[in-house]
């Protein structure tokens, strides 16, 4: 946009985000307009990434793309409301110079929310389906998606995206990586949560104890035994006092419901649970809290 300021300068806004000056007496709004617009239409020349906003994707919804060296791909979306996500890609066929199937390149796929890498892959004609494991975010995170043919060779890659959004019953909300953003559990619910990344998440739960009496918290690893993954739990009497009745213990994949000891409370109490430390990445696992003698 064409301006003239009060020390009678003509300024004028760039496609490059920068305001340019010039003394009016040396030129004429007319051919400042003309220069910006030459500026701004050599900015979608020189700068093709910077201009092309990136396709925003759905969740749960199978899109179809194609992609050719030096053309990169960005697509964005945002993480659900609830449940986890995972990203899925595939690539369905390759046509050479010619038209004709080809086989042995891979595209370049990185997908990262909120600047956490959660997939980085090659994707061939022959590798299936390549998916990130499951991943619970906040809700209305950024996601991101990149896709490159990185070969120099004229060839045109089809494949397919879907970022799944899995929604299990009572669901972890995250953040909930401290005491005081602790998610409520209540008895007679099986609660469900995501450890991500080992080390880069801990899950709190509150619970408050409807009656004076013995309770009794289980926890269930539900990754598949082959993988040998665990996670721990600690049993907190206050936000920052740990419970020596529930220790840092870990709880292993294939194990089936494991229980703490018997925890009194009294009506009105609070009591809290850590979850933390999976020994690899997303380690999907259950928690339950139960009234007993
Ligand atoms: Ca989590
Ligand atoms: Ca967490």
């Amino acid at each position: 946009m064409v301006v003239t300021d009060k020390f009678n300068r003509v300024s004028f806004w760039a496609g490059t985000g920068k305001r340019y000056y010039m003394k009016k007496g040396f030129v004429t709004k007319v051919k400042a307009l003309i220069l910006a617009l030459t500026i701004f239409s050599c900015s979608f020349v020189c700068n093709p990434k910077e201009v092309k906003a990136a396709t925003n994707l759905n969740l749960n919804q199978v899109y179809n793309f194609s992609v050719t060296y030096g053309s990169p791909q960005t697509f964005t979306f945002q993480t659900p409301a609830t449940g986890y996500i995972r990203v899925e890609v595939t690539v369905t066929d390759v046509k050479d110079g010619q038209g004709k199937t080809a086989y042995g390149n891979l595209i370049d796929c990185q997908a990262s929310v909120d600047n956490k890498s959660i997939l980085y892959t090659l994707i061939g004609r022959n590798s299936g389906t390549k998916a990130s494991t499951n991943y619970a975010f906040a809700p209305g995170k950024t996601g991101t998606i990149n896709v490159s043919a990185d070969v120099s060779v004229p060839w045109t890659y089809y494949y397919q995206i879907k970022i799944v959004n899995e929604t299990p019953e009572n669901f972890e909300a995250e953040d909930n990586n401290t005491a005081d953003t602790a998610n409520k559990i209540k008895t007679k619910k099986v609660y469900n949560g995501i450890l991500n990344e080992k080390n880069e998440d801990a899950d709190w739960y509150v619970f408050k104890a409807p009656k004076t009496g013995n309770y009794r918290f289980f926890f269930q690893n539900m990754d598949d035994a082959r993988t040998g993954d665990f996670f721990y739990v600690q049993g907190y009497k206050k936000k920052n006092k740990v419970d020596s009745r529930i220790p840092y213990t870990s709880v292993h994949a294939g194990k089936g419901w494991c229980k703490s000891k018997k925890i009194r409370l009294k009506k009105g109490k609070k009591y809290y649970i850590r979850i933390s430390d999976s020994l690899y990445d997303s380690n999907a696992y259950q928690i339950k809290v139960k009234k007993v003698k």
